[in-house]
């Protein structure tokens, strides 16, 4: 008999146990075999009997079925989806019931809910409130709140709605946590702090940003903001560290809507850069950063040779007859664009430029520094919308 613990080599075998050995090892696969087959038939027959479930259930309860079809109606096109659940009164016609199932969004698309709660129609906005309502953000620090509630649906690429929803989530927290802000009703700096917060995200985990604030920067960018007094530091201090442990979750989106481009403003990388009296072109290394935009002659260098501040400008995409996938950055009005550049003395000069054209490496280059770009000025619907907030939060 063989002990367990010696292993023979196979060449010290003699013939019989080798023809042996043979016939195990072909036994061992056939039964293989025959498991995997048995294990085959098994799942399918498994199959089978959900499949048979599936239907008696809906045979049975064919409001689950007009469920699921309302389901994937709502997620095509929200409108006629809700329409279906009503006309099948599996929803009553009515704002409360509508948010409930939207809120709870078993099998629902978050893109597809916030789209229908982005709607201005009078019944969507009654429903955005209703949905806002069920959200109880009591006692949570606001980025817990804001972690809940940019988790239950994706927000809509438009300003308008963005500001709508922003506007409701902060009246909602205002109301359940009156006691972290001044007492005077007033939302504004929630809204305000709330974007800060969101922005913080960026900056702290986004990698291409290389700056990354401290504490006390974001607590110096929040001066003034509770109706022009601080929040307690304890209190920003605490948001902050939430933040830095763990970066908001958001749902997946397409990549390409403005809260996209809000989260992920910033961008570095080399382009072609025409020049501005004399039009010859540079390739140069550009860093947008802080709603300026900085380009170098080499990666390593520590300054730069110019700064753009994305100040009265816009963006725009341009053909040329030298280079491909051209942008440009030009001034809002007729004038130079504000800038400054180092000469070829290496003095610090006001720049000549009134466009600033650039050419990319391919089009996906040149449309994602467009939307970097648009993200960064200062005309960006949602900067506006933050500035416009910031003046009342601040009483300026
Ligand atoms: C220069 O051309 C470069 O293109 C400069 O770019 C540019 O300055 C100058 O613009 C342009 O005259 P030459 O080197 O052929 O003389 P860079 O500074 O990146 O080297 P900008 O303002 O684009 O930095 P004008 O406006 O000074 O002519």
């Amino acid at each position: 008999m063989l002990d367990d613990d010696i292993t023979i080599p196979y060449r010290d075998l003699n013939d019989d146990e080798k023809a042996l050995l043979a016939k195990i090892c072909w036994r061992k696969q056939l039964l293989l075999h025959d498991i995997q087959q048995i294990k085959d038939e098994i799942s399918q027959v498994i199959n089978e009997i959900e499949a048979f479930e599936n239907t008696e259930a809906e045979r049975e309860n064919p409001q689950e079925k007009y469920l699921s079809i309302g389901r994937k109606k709502f997620n095509m096109d929200p409108k006629k989806g809700i329409q279906y659940l009503i006309e099948h009164n599996l929803l009553e016609n009515n704002a409360q019931s509508i948010a409930h199932f939207l809120f709870k969004g078993d099998g629902l698309n978050k893109t597809a809910i916030g789209n229908y709660l982005g709607e201005r129609d009078e019944l969507n906005i009654q429903v955005l409130k209703s949905f806002v309502m069920l959200n109880d953000f009591c006692g949570m620090i606001l980025v817990q709140a804001l972690r809940q509630f940019l988790w239950s649906f994706r927000l809509p690429g438009e300003a308008q709605k963005i500001d709508r929803m922003m506007e409701m989530f902060a009246q909602r927290y205002f109301d359940q946590n009156p006691a972290i802000f001044k007492t005077t009703g007033y939302h504004d700096t929630c809204y305000v702090l709330s974007f800060a917060i969101i922005m913080l995200n960026t900056c702290l985990h986004n990698p291409s940003v290389k700056d990354k604030p401290t504490v006390e920067r974001f607590i110096a960018m929040n001066r003034g903001i509770n109706e022009g007094g601080d929040l307690p530091q304890e209190l920003l201090e605490s948001l902050y560290e939430s933040i830095k442990n763990e970066p908001f979750k958001i749902p997946e989106d397409d990549g390409n809507d403005l809260m996209h481009t809000f989260f992920n403003p910033v961008k570095e990388g080399w382009l072609w850069k025409q020049g501005g009296r004399v039009k010859s072109w540079k390739h140069r290394w550009f860093i947008l950063n802080d709603n300026c935009l900085y380009y170098f002659e080499f990666t390593t260098d520590k300054e730069p040779k110019g700064i753009i501040p994305l100040e009265n400008v816009q963006v725009r995409e341009v053909t040329s007859n030298h280079r491909p996938y051209c942008f440009e950055i030009h001034s809002t009005g007729s004038e130079v664009i504000k800038a400054c550049k180092t000469d070829s003395e290496g003095k610090v000069v006001e720049g000549n430029h009134s466009v600033y054209k650039m050419s990319a490496i391919s089009v996906e280059d040149r449309d994602d520094w467009i939307r970097s770009l648009r993200a960064c000025v200062s005309d960006n619907p949602l900067y506006e919308m933050l500035a416009t907030r910031r003046r009342k939060a601040t009483k300026q």
